[in-house]
C-alpha cells in the first residue's frame, strides 16, 4: 500500500503566491516525488488555454470532466473487457495533485447498465465540458502507465461531431499488454475514414512506436503538437510520430480542422490488451496534469 503524504508550502514568486507542493511517495524504495508547479504552466511560443493540476482532492473535476459509459451494457470497441464506471473513487480518484485511473477485478451487478464485466475501470473525457474541446494546440499529459499485462492505457482525442473514424481520431499514447516488452513501448496513431482498421479498403494509419523502458514505473510527458497541416506526436520533448496533411486532401484524409476533446483510459483485455492474468486484481494510470496550450 502507497503512503502519500502532501506538503504544501506557500512561497513567494516575484510578486506572486505560488504552491510548491511536494508529495513524498513511499512504496518500499523511499523514493521522493518532488513537484513544483508554477502557478502558470509556460511553454515558449504557446499561450496555456486549459488545465488540470489536480490539485483538488476527491472524484476528478465535473466542470472539467465526464465520464464515457454508453456501451457498457453491450459491451465495449474491441473486444474489451471493462465496465467503465462513473463518479466511483475507486476508478478515478484525485489526491496529492494526481490523478489516478484504477482498473479492478470486480463485477458491479447491480448496476443499472451492467453488461457482465469481470473488471471496472474508467473512461475520462473533456466533451461537452465549457472551453474544453480544441483545434490545433499543444497538448501535454504527464503520466504514470499500468504495468499489469491485459492493461490498455491510453491518453487520446475523438472529433467533436461525433462520427467514428470519420470525424478522426488522434492517439497520443497508447500502450498494449500483450507482453512484458509491451509494456516497455508506447504507441501513437491516428485515424481518418480513409485511415483506420476498419477499413480493408482505403487504407491504415501509420503507426509510430516509441521504446519507453520504464514507462510503467517513472512520469513521462506524454504530448500533442497539432497545426493547420500536421500532427505531431512526442514523448519527453522527442517526437516520433507524424502525419502531415496529404496534398489537397479533403476531410476523409484530414479531419484535423475540426475540434476534438480528450480521454484518458484504461482498456482491459481487447486487440491491443491481450489475455488478462488469471492473478490480475488491479493497476493504476496516475496522471499529474493535463495542459493544452494554443498559440
Ligand atoms: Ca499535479
Amino acid at each position: 500500500m502507497k503512503i502519500n503524504v502532501l506538503l504544501a508550502v506557500s512561497m513567494l514568486f516575484s510578486g506572486s503566491m505560488a504552491v510548491a507542493a511536494a508529495s513524498a511517495e513511499s512504496n518500499g524504495t523511499s523514493s521522493l516525488v518532488a513537484a513544483l508547479t508554477p502557478a502558470s504552466p509556460t511553454r515558449s511560443g504557446w499561450k496555456l488555454v486549459w488545465s488540470d493540476e489536480f490539485d483538488v482532492e476527491g472524484l476528478p473535476d465535473p466542470t472539467k470532466w465526464g465520464y464515457d459509459t454508453d456501451r457498457n451494457k453491450q459491451g465495449w470497441y474491441n473486444n474489451e473487457l471493462q465496465y467503465y464506471a462513473k463518479d466511483r473513487l475507486e476508478n478515478a480518484s484525485v489526491q496529492g495533485g494526481f490523478l489516478t485511473i484504477t482498473t479492478r477485478r470486480e463485477s458491479l451487478t447491480t448496476a443499472a447498465d451492467y453488461g457482465g464485466q469481470l473488471y471496472t475501470s474508467a473512461r475520462l473525457t473533456t466533451r461537452d465540458k465549457p472551453s474544453a474541446t480544441w483545434t490545433y494546440g499543444f497538448m501535454e499529459v504527464r503520466a504514470k502507465l499500468p504495468c499489469s499485462l491485459g492493461t490498455w492505457p491510453a491518453i487520446w482525442m475523438l472529433g467533436t461531431n461525433g462520427i467514428w473514424p470519420d470525424d478522426g481520431e488522434i492517439d497520443i499514447m497508447e500502450q498494449k499488454g500483450t507482453s512484458a516488452d509491451d509494456k516497455t513501448k508506447v504507441s501513437a496513431t491516428i485515424h481518418t475514414k480513409a485511415y483506420n482498421h476498419a477499413n480493408g479498403t482505403v487504407g491504415v494509419a501509420p503507426v509510430g512506436v516509441r521504446t519507453i523502458a520504464d514507462a510503467c514505473t517513472q512520469f513521462h510527458n506524454y504530448q500533442l503538437t497539432w497545426t493547420t497541416d500536421k500532427v505531431m506526436v512526442g514523448v519527453d520533448d522527442a517526437e516520433y510520430f507524424s502525419y502531415a496533411k496529404p496534398e489537397y486532401a479533403g476531410y476523409a484524409k484530414w479531419p484535423f480542422d475540426d475540434s476534438q476533446y480528450l480521454i484518458l483510459n484504461i482498456a482491459l483485455g481487447g486487440f491491443m490488451g491481450g489475455e488478462v492474468p488469471k492473478n490480475f486484481v488491479s493497476d493504476q494510470m496516475v496522471v499529474d496534469y493535463v495542459r493544452v496550450y494554443q498559440k
